[in-house]
């Protein structure tokens, strides 16, 4: 597979969106935007016109077909952002998440485009277990391949997108590496954060090597830095060629004095997923 240049970036306007349309320029793909908010000329991230260069911003719903087919005419691949990122009604989940990542795969098998990246989520498999992992003793980690136990719609609906990316590679060879992100933000500001932070610096490379990875078919990593406190498996993600390069154990001091250890007895920290589990935030739009 020729190395992809030209990366339509779904979700643009959001907030991985906005930190990955900075951070990829560098990697050199140009990128063309796609979000249903509408992205300033100069935002930031260049852009894929024709034949690059000029401005090639996309404000359009993943509900709107024509629009979708035109936006992946022409680029290498397709990073998968957009969608509804906290938990929502199932009407609206079905809507954003699971009828609009169909009509995105079907964009991309019309069109001809050969490697999706799909932003799946920690809250596929929320309520799994956490480990009880100190950095003192390190416990198992959670494999790519435990069940799926979404924590809420929203997860129910990340599982979805990983099971379509499955058929449209074993139906069609559509490729795609669904990433299940932890938290990707400028820095963890809870202390469950320590274990599934994800820097934006290591998620650049992180999506890089899934763009770049040779004969992925469809692979699930989990998206995160090098923590020592980790709570999952990241051999599949560096099989891509990913070597994150952060921990966020230096905020540990910090966060820990502030919010106290995790305590098993509190159900808000007894899953993977967290707060998802009792009282998941809600989409606010
Ligand atoms: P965000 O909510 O900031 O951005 C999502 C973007 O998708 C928004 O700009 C929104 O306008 C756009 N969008 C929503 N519905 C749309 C539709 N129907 N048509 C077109 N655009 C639509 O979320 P964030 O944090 O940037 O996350 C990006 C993706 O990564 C999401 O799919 C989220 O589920 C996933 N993810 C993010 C994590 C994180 O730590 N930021 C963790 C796990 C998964
Ligand atoms: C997600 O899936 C959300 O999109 C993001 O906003 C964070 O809440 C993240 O999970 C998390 O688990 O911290």
């Amino acid at each position: 597979m020729p190395a992809p240049r030209t990366i339509l970036l779904t979700g643009a306007a959001g907030g991985l969106g906005t930190l990955m349309r900075e951070a990829l320029p560098a990697y050199g793909y140009a990128l063309r935007l796609f979000d249903v908010r509408p992205i300033e000329d100069g935002d930031g991230g260049e852009d894929a016109g024709e034949g690059g260069g000029g401005r090639n911003i996309v404000t359009a719903d993943l509900a709107d077909k024509e629009a979708l087919r035109e936006a992946v005419r022409g680029v290498d691949a397709v990073v998968h952002l957009a969608g509804i990122s906290l938990e929502a009604p199932f009407e609206k989940i079905l809507r954003a998440n699971i009828e609009g990542t169909y009509n995105l795969y079907e964009a991309v098998r019309e069109e001809g485009v050969r490697r999706v990246v799909f932003a799946s989520s920690n809250h596929a498999v929320g309520f799994t277990p956490r480990p009880a992992t100190t950095p003192a003793e390190p416990g198992a980690l959670i494999p790519v391949n435990t069940a799926r136990r979404p924590d809420t719609y929203y997860g129910l609906s990340k599982g979805f997108g990983e099971d379509l990316a499955s058929l449209y590679w074993d139906l069609h060879g559509i490729e795609t590496v669904s990433i299940r992100i932890g938290s990707c933000f400028p820095e963890p500001t809870s202390v469950r954060m320590l274990s599934v932070w994800m820097s934006p610096a290591d998620g650049a490379r992180l999506l890089h090597a899934a763009l770049t990875a040779e004969g992925v078919g469809h692979t699930v990593v989990y998206g995160s830095s090098a923590n020592t406190r980790l709570w999952w498996d990241l051999s599949t993600a560096r099989a891509l060629g990913y070597e994150p390069q952060d921990d966020s154990e230096p905020y540990a001091p910090a966060l820990i004095a502030a919010q106290g250890e995790l305590d098993p007895a509190n159900p808000d920290h007894a899953h993977l997923g967290g707060h998802f589990c009792t009282n998941p935030p809600i989409w606010p739009y």
